[in-house]
């Protein structure tokens, strides 16, 4: 899969903003920090979404359309401590509006920080998705960070994590070094155009 265009379509801050989709669309999912962006941006090769360590900003869907047939959707960050109740609430609701009934999703990519995953959010998270029956694919983010043993410590660590079986693929990756970049886009482009749907 070779990225040509990617540009931002629009921003849903709140459930009325969400429009209809109009082509294969992969959304991407994580914890705050995980890198859900510095991925985004890895994949197509330039600075497209806002990399942040705060989020100094109202959370919203960001979408951006990859050339002119797919769509990628940014999540703001899952349960950012410094959030309040309110903004947990309206980024669930969010959500779930999304995910309820999204007949264009293809797939939902997991963005973890591979340092720690799966933390209990992580967790949370995966429970929450599964109801809604999409394909998921796991990214263990910023692998760069580990070294060789806390590497083996990760993969023995995925292989036994009782939620494996829910995901297509676990995928060590690092944004920074592109490490896993080809596999991922690849399973993309998997999702999005061969199915399983
Ligand atoms: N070392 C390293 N740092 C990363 C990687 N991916 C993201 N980061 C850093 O992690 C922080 C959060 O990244 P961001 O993409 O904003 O995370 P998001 O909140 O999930 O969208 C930023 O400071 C990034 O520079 C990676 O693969 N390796
Ligand atoms: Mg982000």
């Amino acid at each position: 899969m070779w990225i040509r265009q990617a540009v931002w379509e629009y921003s849903a801050y709140r459930v009325q903003d969400l429009r209809p989709g109009t082509g294969p669309e992969i959304a991407f999912v994580g914890r705050s920090n995980a890198g859900k962006s510095s991925v985004i941006n890895c994949l197509v090769g330039w600075r497209l979404a806002r990399v942040g360590k705060r989020p100094g900003h109202t959370p919203a869907l960001n979408f951006y359309r990859i050339d002119t047939h797919c769509y990628w959707v940014d999540f703001p960050g899952y349960g950012y401590a410094q959030r309040s109740q309110v903004e947990r609430g309206r980024w669930r609701r969010l959500a779930e509006s999304y995910f309820r009934h999204r007949p264009s999703l293809r797939g939902i990519i997991l963005v973890m920080d591979s340092r720690h995953a799966p933390t209990p959010l992580d967790e949370l998270l995966v429970q929450w998705l599964a109801p809604f029956g999409y394909p998921g694919i796991g990214v263990l983010n910023k692998v760069d960070l580990l070294g060789p043993a806390e590497r083996a410590v990760l993969e023995r660590r995925m292989a036994t994590w009782p939620a494996r079986w829910r995901f297509v693929a676990v995928i060590p990756f690092s944004a920074r070094t592109g490490e896993g970049r080809p596999t991922l886009l690849s399973w993309i482009q998997k999702l999005c155009f061969e199915g399983p749907r």
